[in-house]
């Protein structure tokens, strides 16, 4: 351990859906620690990324998108996880989208008046801005709504940007003890990393609700020396999904299955064998108890 960390904290990266909060825990840690995709709700569960610098602990909090859909169980699930995050931080980065404001950003605005945190608002994905002129306007717009401690213009998906937001986070953070071993970058363990990577690469080749309704559980996970061997079971809602997953011929589930072996040999510089099971699960995103079972706690 570092004995020189006098400053330590938690940080909820918090947004609506698909405004790039994973993207940007990614960019902070400089390691894919958190899966994501072009589609919204992608982000299940709270998520650690732990940066430890010189002089301080930097404990950054990937949380699930929050939206206004609260239909389902698992709607429900992933908003109730997102509030913990934002009641149990130190510091609140509230990220948007800068090429659209939208009714949800507007509800988690809501929720963070309720707060006395410091919040800083990351204006995300400048990248895409044709006109930087429409950066300032925009900032003038946005001071108006909230008590921001700072608005910091990022893209995390360039890494524009993000030294300066870290900077200004380890300013804000608390007087604290280093809460992590240096070398430990998340609290998420191999087995939870697999799975996700799979769901990662099923979300990418289905569409309309289907990234919605499945989930993957790990069932067999063994190592050697020389080959990691993992057992999966996607979880769908209805016989009729299972049939799309599997797709013509397995050509569907094979292509997970190969882009999910593929990113586990590159990360961990193993051979990997990989087998996939598609099996039903009766509307479990509604049912709080089949999710509890699928680690939705
Ligand atoms: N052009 C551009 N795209 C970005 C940027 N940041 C994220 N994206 C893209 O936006 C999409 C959503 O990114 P995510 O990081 O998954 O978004 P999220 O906020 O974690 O989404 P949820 O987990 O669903 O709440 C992905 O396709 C990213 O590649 C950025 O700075 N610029
Ligand atoms: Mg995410």
């Amino acid at each position: 351990m570092t004995s020189d960390i006098l400053h330590s904290g938690f940080v909820a990266i918090i947004g609506r859906p698909n405004v790039g909060k994973s993207t940007l825990l990614n960019a902070l840690l400089g390691e894919k620690i958190s899966i994501t995709s072009p589609k919204p709700q992608t982000t299940r569960w709270q998520i650690l990324g732990i940066k430890t610098l010189p002089h301080a602990q930097i404990i950054y909090v990937d949380t699930p998108g929050i939206h206004e859909e609260a239909k389902r169980a698992m709607n429900r699930y992933l908003n109730r996880t997102a509030d913990a995050v934002m009641q149990e931080a130190d510091v609140i980065v509230f990220m948007m989208d800068a090429t659209k404001w939208h009714r949800e950003d507007e509800l988690v605005l809501t929720k963070l008046k309720k707060t006395d945190k410091p919040v800083i608002l990351a204006i995300n994905k400048v990248d895409l801005l044709s006109d930087k002129a429409l950066l300032l306007p925009l900032i003038d717009q946005l001071k108006n709504k909230f008590q921001f401690t700072h608005i910091i213009p990022i893209s995390a998906l360039t890494a524009q940007n993000t030294e300066t937001l870290e900077n200004e986070i380890a300013r804000l953070l608390p007087a604290g003890p280093q809460l992590f071993p240096d070398d430990q970058l998340t609290d998420k363990s191999i087995r939870f990393q697999a799975a996700e990577i799979i769901r990662e690469k099923l979300i990418m080749v289905t569409e309309e609700e289907l990234p919605y309704t499945t989930t993957v559980e790990i069932e067999e996970f063994e190592q050697t020396e020389k080959l990691i061997t993992i057992g999966a079971i996607i979880w769908v809602e209805r016989q009729g999904q299972k049939i799309i997953v599997i797709g013509k011929k397995g050509a569907r589930l094979k292509k997970v299955g190969t882009d999910a072996r593929r990113e586990f040999e590159r990360k961990w510089g193993n051979k990997v064998f990989l087998r996939l099971w598609v099996k039903v699960k009766k509307d479990w995103t509604d049912d709080e108890k089949a999710m509890r079972g699928l680690g939705y706690l």
